[in-house]
């Protein structure tokens, strides 16, 4: 255990990566397996899953606020979205257990994020038929992001430099497993399951307002243009950065001075981070891993 530099908080030694049914977990989301497995979902439950760094913050306060933000604004300014939005899988004392804060939520619906792959999703999840809101990322700004997160949160296994990150995650030797096999199953899930709703980090950049339409009418609400454009103003990031109980600063085991972990919010960040011979490896094993002609990221906008 190693004391904090810049809390009182006693942080606990980085954990180790390991191999979980095929995919590269860490304790903290496997402790509470069973349980988590044994989640009991309600038919009006709302799922936000992404790979790790896909833009899972930005979702999950955009459909708090659709949901919440005008009928309990004191809620917005005292709990932390991460108590809100409870995280499913997170097991990691002294905190609460994601999923024990889920049972308890008081909201109805239920909004609850996950990392998880989708093969690991618990099936009461499935046999509600629930609303799940899928967000990915393109890897490249992924990797980068995931990168910075790593450093400065400690609950993220030790890493090496920036080449042997990347490399590791051409590998899927990353907490959640490949981000290949990730997006590709959780696309491929769309097809058969109707209530899952596919959204992409680039095009929430591009136009947040087109894509909060969009998100609306995959959810069933009419909120006026008013409304709407409240929470298009709410989300955007520099009013993300700004706000405490969305922008991780409560969160103890992240060293913001390390990085922030509302870092950059763009797309191409990549650009300063790869190097020539990097993209060209990179690209090189992406299209071996992504073959779903139907399935596009885009790396610029
Ligand atoms: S986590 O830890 O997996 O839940 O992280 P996640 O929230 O999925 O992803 C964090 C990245 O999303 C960026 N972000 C945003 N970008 C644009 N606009 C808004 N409002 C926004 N909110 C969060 C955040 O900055 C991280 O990306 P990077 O590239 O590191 O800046």
């Amino acid at each position: 255990w190693l004391r904090s530099n810049f809390s009182s908080e006693i942080l606990p030694a980085r954990p180790t990566l390991f191999d979980f049914h095929g995919v590269s977990m860490t304790k903290h989301f496997t402790d509470n397996w069973e349980n988590t497995q044994n989640f009991k979902a309600r038919p009006d439950d709302i799922l936000i899953a992404t790979y790790p760094k896909s833009g899972t913050t930005w979702v999950c306060y955009m459909l708090n606020l659709l949901y919440f933000g005008n009928m309990s604004p004191e809620r917005q300014k005292s709990v932390t979205l991460n108590e809100r939005v409870p995280f499913l899988e997170l097991c990691a004392p002294p905190r609460p257990k994601g999923k024990d804060l889920a049972d308890q939520l008081p909201t109805s619906p239920r909004l609850i994020k996950t990392h998880l792959p989708v093969q690991f999703v618990p099936k009461s999840f499935w046999e509600q038929r629930c609303r799940i809101v899928y967000v990915a990322h393109n890897s490249k700004d992924t990797v980068v992001s995931y990168y910075h997160f790593g450093r400065m949160n400690s609950l993220h296994p030790e890493l090496g430099d920036w080449s042997t990150f990347l490399q590791d995650f051409m590998e899927g030797k990353m907490v959640f497993g490949s981000w290949y096999k990730h997006v590709n199953s959780w696309w491929e899930k769309k097809q058969t399951y109707s209530k899952l709703h596919y959204m992409f980090y680039e095009d929430l950049t591009e136009d947040s307002g087109r894509e909060i339409d969009r998100l609306c009418s995959f959810l069933g609400l009419f909120p006026s243009a008013e409304e709407k454009e409240k929470v298009r103003a709410a989300v955007m990031f520099d009013n993300m950065k700004q706000n405490k109980m969305v922008n991780g600063s409560t969160v103890q085991i992240m060293n913001h001075d390390v990085s922030p972990f509302m870092r950059k919010g763009k797309v191409a960040d990549w650009k300063n981070h790869f190097t020539v011979s990097q993209n060209e490896r990179f690209d090189e094993d992406y299209k071996q891993k992504m073959k779903n002609p139907t399935l596009h990221f885009r790396t610029e906008v």
